[in-house]
């Protein structure tokens, strides 16, 4: 028996819990909180909790596999054929149709070495900006609406914060299910000082609502309406911070004239609720001492999902509550190290260290880092998420190297994104199960090691930069997915990837951020491995981290001051009528992560809530004749599903709620995104997830299997297949 032990960050929410994790013979056995850990304090979630369970299981992917044309049948092959055939498969799509035939689409699952290297491979070396990940889907409104309004992305606040605020607004996040240690530490600051305020905004009754002392259940898609009329309220009130606003902000006479216009009472009953509410939601942050504010996905999936962003930092802007202790606008961050990606310039308009490939002056900084020729990155951003799988259904793009992701399951608009992945002519995926949704697409499959096989870099919501050490031997021949990049690179023969550790890669990417808001130069290999966790910005290597951004009021914009935006409440693209008459929201469940290739295969998680179901009002489910548990067709004018009906007040009449979970690999045609709609910010290209139109009736007959057609035409590479077959099998 060998028992050994180690050190890692949860693979699951951005909250980042350090976890100690212990193993026997190969295989995990317990997944702890670590006790002195900053952002969990010893405390899991379940999901964390249940960590070990879902590492070594039947479907793990441990042999690269190669898929036999015009079949759905794989058959392994060694690294060697399967590296040598992605690498002579993206060359000959790069030479017959160019570097924009072919992207990148990788996911905030992704460790910083893995995003920083290919960003590297794609931006840098094949010319392309078609890198994007599935951090479009969630945190690209949060990063625009920073951007625009403070002038760079990053939160400014921390999580120690919560013990500083007197009042909290939570808006568009359901943070007792999706971020619950975070939410078990405002719940505690609550029980130790009742005065703390919170508010919630959220069209349902969650489990976070339930925790408030003012709940607003606007409808989906008003919250520009609710934004609007608090400030104007807060501007009645005099509840402004003068000083501040003289001194640290520009735009504020445009702003205060565009709320002269704003009439509370008209905002209300956009938002379908009384006034009154939004008179208290001002009273109470017009009365904070310190006024902290959590907002998510009910922000950022959304049509003006940028604007929302603004007008919440607007309030802060308002009444002086950012850059001191218990203040500010913190955007909660989905994915273990979404903001890693965003750092390391995983986004299709960036470039690492907060970079954007528009700027001649990023691009000539990071070509020189890079040691490659001047002009060698295209100053044009490449294409985003949805754009990709539009691209590759017309047959714009022909190649996709998929990471981390199942977006046959999580895109909008999945009957098209499906059609996208069967027209394609290349598609890898990199993932360390199979099948999934998406994998059953793929012509290869890369086996990836996953969260316990491997070492890695990840930053969390606070901007916690942390370490997580390998514990276990990956499975099969499974690799991090940070070699696997660099050994394609390499069989290209382009210059800049011979790396031989994890920690190699992770001092060249540091080095590129110095003297970027985002500085982690001083974070070195050697002292996350010695420290485990260090803040940025942290510019020199005996500096201690930075808890908070900008309590010198200084803003990284041209003339050092953040803007006042002026957003006017615009409506969702899709509204109810007679034919889809009720509105669909989506979201999480406590239980479950994403699409379920980890959450899915545990059975304690999964009795939780084992099956899909419809949240529906109880008058809307009496006039369709739904009462609990039937079965309900749900359709939209993209796709249709059935799932059984939950009768409940928690939700608004005229809407409906979906859990985003359930895809059709262990489950029956029941992926929500059939029903979604694709409409897009125009400003951070993320999808309306939030609202779309639907009918909801009840339904009897059963239902049919699913079949997916596979793709039987010749593909450019198929030259690159047969040669690469003639090396020896393993
Ligand atoms: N258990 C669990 N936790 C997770 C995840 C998971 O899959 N499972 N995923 C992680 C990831 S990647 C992310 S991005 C985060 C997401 O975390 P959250 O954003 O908190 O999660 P959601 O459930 O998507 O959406 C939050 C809330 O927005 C509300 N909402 C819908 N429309 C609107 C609207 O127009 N306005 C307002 N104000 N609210 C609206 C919904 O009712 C929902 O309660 O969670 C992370 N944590
Ligand atoms: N309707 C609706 N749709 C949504 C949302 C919504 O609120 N509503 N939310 C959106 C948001 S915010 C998000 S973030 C997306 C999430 O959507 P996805 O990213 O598609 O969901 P996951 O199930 O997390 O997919 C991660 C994949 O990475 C694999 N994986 C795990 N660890 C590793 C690793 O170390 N390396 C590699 N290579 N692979 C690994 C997993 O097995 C899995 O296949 O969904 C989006 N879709
Ligand atoms: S709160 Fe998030 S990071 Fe912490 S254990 Fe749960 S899923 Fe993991
Ligand atoms: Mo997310």
């Amino acid at each position: 028996m060998s028992v050994h032990s180690g050190e890692g960050i949860c693979p699951y929410c951005g909250v980042g819990c350090r976890v100690w994790v212990e193993a026997d013979d190969n295989r995990l056995i317990r997944v702890n909180g670590v006790a002195d850990a900053p952002a969990n304090r010893g405390r899991l979630c379940p999901k964390g909790g249940h960590l070990w369970r879902v590492i070594d299981t039947p479907d793990r992917l441990t042999q690269p596999q190669l898929r036999r044309p015009g079949t759905s049948e794989f058959h392994p092959a060694s690294w060697e054929t399967a590296l040598d055939t992605v690498a002579g498969a993206l060359r000959a799509v790069v030479e017959h149709y160019g570097p924009e035939s072919v992207a990148f689409y990788g996911s905030g699952q992704l460790d910083t070495e893995a995003v920083y290297l290919a960003g590297k491979l794609f931006k840098g070396c094949l010319g392309t900006n078609n890198t994007d990940s599935n951090s479009r889907l969630c945190m690209a409104s949060a990063v625009a609406g920073y951007v625009t309004s403070l002038g760079s992305d990053g939160p400014p606040t921390c999580y120690d914060d919560i013990d500083h605020a007197t009042c909290i607004l939570v808006l568009g996040a359901n943070m007792a299910d999706a971020h619950p240690v975070i939410w078990d530490r405002v719940r505690a600051a609550k029980k130790a000082r009742p005065q703390l305020s919170i508010l919630v905004v959220d069209p349902r009754r969650t489990k976070t609502a339930e925790g408030a002392d003012l709940h607003v259940p606007l409808l989906p898609g008003s919250d520009l309406a609710f934004l609007n009329g608090v400030a104007r309220l807060l501007l009645d009130r005099g509840a402004i911070d003068r000083a501040f606003v003289e001194r640290h902000t520009t735009g504020f006479e445009e702003f205060a004239r565009f709320l002269e216009g704003i009439d509370p009472e008209a905002c209300a009953r956009e938002c379908g609720v009384e006034p009154g509410l939004l008179h208290q939601a001002a009273s109470a942050i017009g009365s904070a001492s310190a006024f902290l504010s959590f907002y998510s996905m009910g922000a950022n999936q959304s049509t003006v999902g940028v604007w929302k962003n603004n007008s919440i930092i607007n309030l802060h802007l308002l009444t002086g509550q950012i850059g001191r202790p218990g203040a500010g606008p913190f955007s909660l961050t989905g994915q273990p190290n979404a903001m890693g990606g965003r750092e390391a310039g995983m986004l299709c308009h960036a470039l690492p260290g907060y970079r954007t490939v528009a700027d001649p002056g990023h691009r000539a900084e990071v070509e020189r880092y890079w040691g490659l020729p001047e002009g060698s990155i295209c100053p044009t951003p490449g294409l985003s998420a949805v754009e990709i799988f539009r691209a590759l259904e017309t047959g714009k793009l022909k190649a996709i190297w998929i990471a981390a992701t199942n977006p046959a399951v999580s895109l909008p608009d999945l009957h098209q994104a499906r059609r996208a992945l069967e027209r394609a002519e290349l598609v890898i995926v990199q993932d360390p199960y199979h099948p999934t949704e998406t994998s059953r697409y793929a012509h290869i499959l890369l086996p990836a090691a996953q969260f316990s096989e491997k070492e890695g870099t990840s930053t969390n919501s606070e901007r916690m930069v942390s370490f997580s050490e390998q514990i276990v031997v990956p499975p099969g021949v499974a690799r991090p997915d940070w070699e696997i990049l660099a050994e394609v690179g390499r069989r290209l023969e382009l210059p800049g990837f011979e790396f031989a550790t994890t920690a190699q890669v992770w001092d060249e990417f540091r080095g590129i951020t110095a003297g970027r808001p985002c500085d982690m130069s001083g974070i070195t290999a050697g002292r996350l491995r010695r420290e485990r966790h260090l803040q940025w910005p942290c510019p020199s290597e005996t500096h201690p981290g930075s808890p908070r951004l900008y309590s010198d009021r200084h803003f990284p914009t041209p003339d050092g001051r953040a803007r006042f935006l002026p957003r006017p409440h615009m409506p969702p693209r899709e509204q109810p009528d007679r034919e889809f008459s009720l509105l669909l929201t989506t979201g999480r469940i406590s239980s479950q992560w994403h699409t379920r290739t980890r959450t899915g295969k545990v059975k304690q998680l999964v009795r939780a809530e084992p099956e899909p179901f419809l949240e529906i009002h109880p008058d809307d489910a009496q006039t369709r004749g739904i009462e609990e548990n039937d079965v309900v067709s749900v359709t939209s004018r993209r796709g249709c599903l059935k799932v059984r009906a939950r009768v409940t007040d928690r939700i608004a009449p005229g809407v409906t709620f979906l859990a985003m979970h359930w895809g059709d690999l262990f489950d029956n045609e029941t992926a929500v995104n059939y029903l979604t709609i694709s409409a897009l910010d125009p400003i951070s290209l993320e999808p309306e997830f939030k609202c779309c139109a639907v009918a909801v009736e009840r339904w009897e007959p059963p239902s049919e299997e699913l079949t997916i057609p596979w793709p039987a035409r010749r593909p450019v590479w198929s030259r690159a297949l047969a040669t690469a077959r003639r090396s020896p099998e393993p």
